[in-house]
């Protein structure tokens, strides 16, 4: 399989975790989104978004992080990433609405200020971020995860722009259920890191 990637992209990096967590044999391939390839012909013909990350597997072309997520599980059979019962799928569907609403527009969007210039409202989306994870916060107080009693893709689709958060001006401190999880995930075996940059509250 190959990943069309970004080094710095959240949305790119949770595709490669899994890729990795799952022992899957993947080359990684780097868009280079500064010069613009992404918004080219011969990569819109994999997203026609013009986005990163694609995943492509033989014939078959996945774009989208989640997306991702879904087709590794489904297709090596994983249901302790991805449960095949209602309840369980219902549960990971959830956070993976989560990672694609809240997680994009709070945190992702707090670190693209401050890693690529973006020009959003800093206090808006800052305060978005801190009104997620205080109800991240409040779930991982019941249960160490956040789908079910194991790691799922629930986890790993939430994982990169949480971990980086403090990379956009937000703060984790106040956050120590959340600092726990992120170290459980750091542990498991597979698991590669998200690069850091020197920006916001790393700087
Ligand atoms: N929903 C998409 C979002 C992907 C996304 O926003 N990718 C960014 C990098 S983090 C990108 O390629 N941005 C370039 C652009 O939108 O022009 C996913 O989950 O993969």
């Amino acid at each position: 399989m190959k990943l069309y990637h970004y080094p710095l992209s959240g949305h790119a990096h949770r595709a490669h975790l899994f890729l990795s967590l799952v022992g899957q044999d993947f080359e990684l391939i780097e868009v280079d989104l500064a010069k613009g390839e992404h918004k080219q012909a011969a990569f819109l013909k994999f997203n026609s978004l013009g986005q990163v990350p694609v995943l492509v597997d033989g014939e078959t072309v996945i774009p989208d992080s989640n997306a991702i997520l879904v087709y590794l599980a489904k297709k090596l059979g994983r249901t302790d990433w991805l449960p095949d019962d209602p309840i369980g799928a219902a549960k990971i569907e959830r956070w993976l609405s989560i990672a694609a609403g809240q997680i994009a527009y709070g945190p992702a969007a707090a670190r693209l200020v401050t890693v690529f210039g973006a020009k959003f409202d800093t206090e808006e989306v800052i305060s978005r971020a801190h009104d997620l994870l205080k109800v991240v916060e409040g779930e991982l107080s019941q249960r160490d995860w956040l789908a079910a009693g194991h790691v799922t893709i629930a986890d790993i689709a939430l994982y990169s722009y949480i971990a980086r958060a403090p990379e956009g001006n937000v703060d984790l401190s106040a956050y120590p259920q959340v600092g726990a999880w992120l170290a459980r995930i750091e542990t498991l075996p597979g698991f590669v890191p998200f690069a850091r940059t020197s920006v916001g509250l790393t700087a």
